[in-house]
């Protein structure tokens, strides 16, 4: 597929591309001949570039993709899948998309999914983890899971139902029916659909978007919408970030520095707010 920006390549895979441009990372699945269907190698890589871009600071945010035009993502490749997950090269069986899942979730940096074609089974729900999703017109999304003998019992079912509801949620699972991009924006599943062919101006755009912007409230509200959901885990990445913004203020750091001075802190010249 040709791109219209100058992506610049971020490191080389076996089964995934990644691309930098101006504070932008795009992570493509590029097995475009199973429709982008994923095996451990896949997932392995795509957590291997998420690491990357969370400790690049240049990174801002991040786009989520596949190769090809005709599927975002088809899922776990079945051709793989053995007794306890999908096995690679090692010969173990793994469902290590869950732990991309929670990455892509917790990551302090926007995750934009950018859906061409088809985003099924596991496919569908690593757009759901996304924090937003643009669907190019031809995007078709549905969990197949109870066709093919599998569930995604934990943010692909309770994360989808805070996002659609709890019936339309159980539709798209019990029914493992295909809802088009223009469904998927009724129902609230995506963010906006435009035309296939503009589907990188348009991820490019909303990314510059959002790169104008504080990048310390856009990382406060990724933790604050992510916290209430999450339990003791949202709560925990709120409270990070509330730790990472107490360690910016002369007050911890008078905390710090009496330690190391050997003397009582003084916090008597902090503003006590009401
Ligand atoms: C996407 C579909 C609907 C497209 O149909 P279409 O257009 O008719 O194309 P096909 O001819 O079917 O496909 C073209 C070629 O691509 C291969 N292919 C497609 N999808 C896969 C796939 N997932 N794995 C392996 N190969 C795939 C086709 O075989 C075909 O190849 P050729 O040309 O050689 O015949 C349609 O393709 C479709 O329904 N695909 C399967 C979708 C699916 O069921 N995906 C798996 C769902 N499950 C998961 O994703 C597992 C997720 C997971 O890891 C997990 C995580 C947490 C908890 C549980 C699980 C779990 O295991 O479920």
């Amino acid at each position: 597929m040709s791109y219209k920006y100058a992506w610049k390549p971020a490191k080389e895979y076996k089964e995934i591309l990644f691309h930098k441009f101006e504070g932008i990372a795009r992570i493509s699945i590029n097995r475009p001949h199973v429709h982008n269907a994923f095996t451990p190698l896949t997932v392995k890589e795509m957590i291997d570039a998420v690491s990357i871009c969370r400790e690049d600071s240049d990174v801002r945010v991040i786009i989520l993709t596949g190769e090809g035009g005709k599927a975002f993502c088809s899922g776990g490749d079945q051709s793989v899948r053995g007794h306890g997950g999908y096995v690679g090269e090692d010969t173990v069986p793994r469902l290590n998309v869950l732990d991309l899942q929670r990455m892509i979730r917790s990551i302090s940096k926007p995750v934009i999914a950018a859906v061409a074609g088809w985003a099924i089974g596991g496919g569908h729900v690593l757009h759901v983890v996304c924090d937003l999703t643009i669907a190019a017109e031809n995007a078709r999304f549905g969990q197949t899971g109870p066709k093919v003998g599998s569930f995604d019992g934990g943010f692909g079912a309770s994360y989808l139902a805070r996002i659609v509801g709890q019936k339309k949620a159980r539709e798209i699972w019990y029914l493992c029916d295909q809802y088009d991009a223009k469904e998927a924006l009724e129902m609230g599943l995506v963010n906006k659909v435009v035309p296939l062919e503009m589907l990188e101006e348009t991820y490019v755009a909303w990314a510059k978007k959002i790169i104008h912007k504080s990048p310390l409230a856009i990382r406060m509200l990724k933790a604050s919408f992510n916290a209430e959901l999450d339990g003791q885990a949202g709560i925990q990445e709120l409270a990070g970030n509330a730790t990472l913004l107490y360690y910016l203020s002369e007050e911890a750091k008078e905390g710090k520095n009496a330690f190391l001075e050997k003397r009582d802190p003084d916090w008597s010249k902090y503003p006590k707010f009401p």
